[in-house]
């Protein structure tokens, strides 16, 4: 086995990959780009090298800077991870030339698999079953008719030289088919320098079914079952869960058996990953292989209670699989969901920003949570915004189903947008529960999946003034400074004979709420909000808070952050900040001359014109950040002579927004 392990990645599978070689008492070597000169993968490992700048293609796809780092540090080996440089034949040609084992498959079946069309080509030579199609050189526009026509529509027309949903098009008639056949070479000719089409039966509602793979040196090779990964949206997975639902011992030994062919037929090593389309009857078909550890293996670990990383460190050492087939044993259901900073209500495009307030659920035998970030970590442009992967495990489906939904709830991140709303939604989505998948199940249940929590004002509002109040108290008297008996420790400002209301402004839901809190003789407040009153108690103890509303009591969690507060209760989340009174200083800050964006964020709308006076306090445009809308106001009389942004506009935290010119009067 190896003194010392390279591991040329980043984010969670660096972190998860020396976490497995740490246990077997491998020293690491971690490599690092600028932007992550404080991540959490560099201080896990025993050591770590700076390889470039941020942009991944001047650091982590910098094959001669990790090589020369694993020749510096005297590492034996390089784990390539997924991404980057896992499936380069060039970079694991170059590790065996120095030298060093790239832990992953010979670079000659990186190749074989490289092209998606002499992948089908091998596969179906080597009797693995293929969509019905045809997938030959003669491109002659009848011929290519004459295939459709034969196999029956609909069809779909795939550019050879595409992949990952890439360069298909559906055809449903033969009327349709001259016409769809020349606009898809056009894409495929202008995307890929390459017009090649393959026609196949298209399957109107597949699953994508996955079978892991291993193979030694030793001539050994076994499946470890498969994974459902049809939740997708735009070919990205999103929620991963093995084993398939409804998979019959049957079928799993038929696709399994196949997939172990698949491999065999390009001399496999190492840990690989073949996919199949598997249709409503039961039928399946190559789909592509991935010669590479998938984002999603934690999944067959927790059903097959193996380690992955462990197993390609050992067949990368030389030694045997750790296990045959007949000893492989499949117990229990698990899930994986990947987590986010993207915002599904804007089309999931990647956000910035600080992971000011990051909590996961508490981990257990249920419960893995595999992260490269920590509280305080930016979310960096340079690399996709994975935050984590959130894997479950139970007995059954159900009950990793209820695991996952739980997990999902108790996961706290503030500070920047994620998709765990969503997330939420799909796993508690009863289709998703009935496990109708399929890879249309995303764009089938929009609704359903995109729906908002119900915003309750009645509801929020009090909990949300109670909040802001008990953090306001703690931040006055943090615990232990003061003696927890003296009357001063209170914080209610009771006084004798006459009750001292407190006041509290917080704009939530699209609301500026005036609150006033009155501390009731028998503990608690009444909260008066637009003359509505609730009686509430509340205690905040660092970050946990406990409501208590005519004797019901609930647990929430309030994340601060500089955006403003996020109330995490048992139904979802609830953002809200603070109202300053107005003191004046945003006169002084605005007489110099402009107001800065109050945090990363977008334009909404931009309420006056240019030049036209205005009065202290009037709305002059409108933020969007952290899914709340910010109304920028006049801080004096005076008028808005330029606006720096339009509608639509991305602005980073702090920067100027318009140029304000106080009038003579609220100058004097
Ligand atoms: C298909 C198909 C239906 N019929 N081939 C998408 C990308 C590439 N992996 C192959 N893909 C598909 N090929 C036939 N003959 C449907 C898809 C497909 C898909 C496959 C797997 C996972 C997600 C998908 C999303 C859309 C379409």
């Amino acid at each position: 086995m190896f003194d010392k392990l390279l591991i040329a990645n980043r984010g969670e599978i660096a972190c998860r990959i020396i976490r497995t070689a740490r246990r077997l008492g491998i020293a690491t070597v971690a490599v690092y780009s600028d932007a992550d000169r404080n991540a959490l993968h560099v201080r896990m490992a025993d050591e770590a090298v700076h390889i470039g700048p941020a942009p991944a293609r001047e650091s982590y796809l910098q094959a001669e800077h990790i090589i020369a780092a694993a020749l510096a540090t005297g590492a034996q080996a390089i784990h390539p991870g997924y991404g980057f440089l896992s499936e380069n034949a060039g970079f694991a040609r170059a590790c065996t030339e120095r030298g060093l084992v790239f832990v992953g498959p010979p670079s000659a079946a990186i190749e074989a698999m490289g092209s998606k069309a002499a992948a089908k080509h091998i596969m179906g030579e080597a009797g693995v079953p293929l969509v019905p199609g045809y997938h030959g050189a003669n491109q002659e526009p009848v011929l290519l008719r004459q295939e459709a026509e034969r196999m029956g529509y609909p069809v779909l027309l795939k550019a050879t030289a595409g992949g990952g949903g890439k360069g298909m098009r559906q055809v449903w008639s033969g009327d349709e088919f001259d016409a769809a056949l020349a606009a898809a070479q056009r894409e495929a000719s202008a995307s890929f320098g390459d017009a090649t089409m393959l026609v196949e039966k298209y399957l109107t509602r597949p699953r994508h079914v996955e079978v892991q793979v291993f193979c030694d040196n030793h001539g050994n090779a076994i499946y470890l079952a498969e994974r459902d990964c049809s939740v997708q949206r735009r070919h990205q997975k999103v929620i991963e869960e093995a084993p398939a639902p409804g998979m019959t011992a049957a079928l799993r030994d038929a696709m399994g058996t196949a997939a172990v062919q698949a491999a065999r037929a390009i001399d496999y090593r190492g840990a690989g990953t073949v996919e199949f389309l598997l249709d409503e009857d039961g039928s399946y078909y190559f789909m592509e292989m991935n010669t590479r550890l998938q984002v999603e293996h934690p999944v067959t670990e927790l059903i097959t209670g193996q380690d992955l990383v462990e197993w390609q460190l050992r067949v990368a050492a030389g030694e045997e699989l750790p296990l045959q087939q007949q000893d492989l044993t499949l117990r229990g259901h698990a899930f994986e969901a990947r987590i986010y900073a993207e915002d599904p209500d804007n089309d999931f495009l990647p956000v910035t920003g600080t992971l000011a307030y990051l909590r996961a659920p508490d981990e257990s035998s249920h419960v893995r949570v595999d992260t490269g970030v920590q509280q305080g970590d930016e979310i960096s442009v340079h690399y996709d915004p994975m935050i984590a992967k959130l894997i479950v495990w139970d007995e059954s489906r159900e009950r990793a189903l209820q695991r996952l939904s739980t997990a999902l709830r108790d996961y706290r991140i503030g500070g920047t947008v994620t998709n765990l709303d969503f997330l939420y939604n799909l796993a508690t989505a009863d289709p998703f529960r009935r496990a109708e998948l399929d890879t249309g199940f995303i764009e089938r249940h929009q609704t359903l999946i995109f729906r908002q929590r119900q915003q309750d004002l009645q509801r929020d509002l009090p909990m949300a003034a109670l909040a802001l109040f008990l953090h306001r108290q703690q931040q006055a008297a943090p615990p232990g400074c003061l003696d927890p008996w003296s009357p001063w420790g209170s914080g209610t400002g009771w006084r004798l004979n006459e009750p001292h209301l407190h006041h509290v402004m917080l704009h939530c839901h699209q609301h500026d709420v005036n609150a006033t809190l009155e501390p009731l003789a028998r503990g608690g407040f009444s909260i008066c909000i637009e003359g509505q009153h609730t009686e509430l108690r509340g205690e905040l103890r660092g970050d946990e808070l406990v409501f208590e509303q005519d004797g019901h009591r609930r647990r929430a969690t309030l994340a601060c952050t500089t955006e403003g507060f996020t109330l995490y209760l048992a139904d979802g989340a609830c953002h809200f900040r603070e109202l300053r009174p107005d003191t004046g200083e945003t006169a002084q800050n605005a007489a110099a001359g402009g107001l800065n964006a109050p945090m990363n964020g977008t334009v909404v709308s931009l309420l006056v014109e240019p030049g036209s006076d205005v009065q202290a306090g009037a709305p002059l445009m409108i933020m969007e950040a952290m899914k709340m809308e910010h109304t920028i106001r006049a801080p004096g009389d005076g008028t808005v002579s330029q606006f720096y942004f339009a509608p639509g506009d991305l602005v980073d935290g702090g920067a100027p927004l318009l140029a304000f010119a106080a009038s003579e009067d609220a100058r004097a």
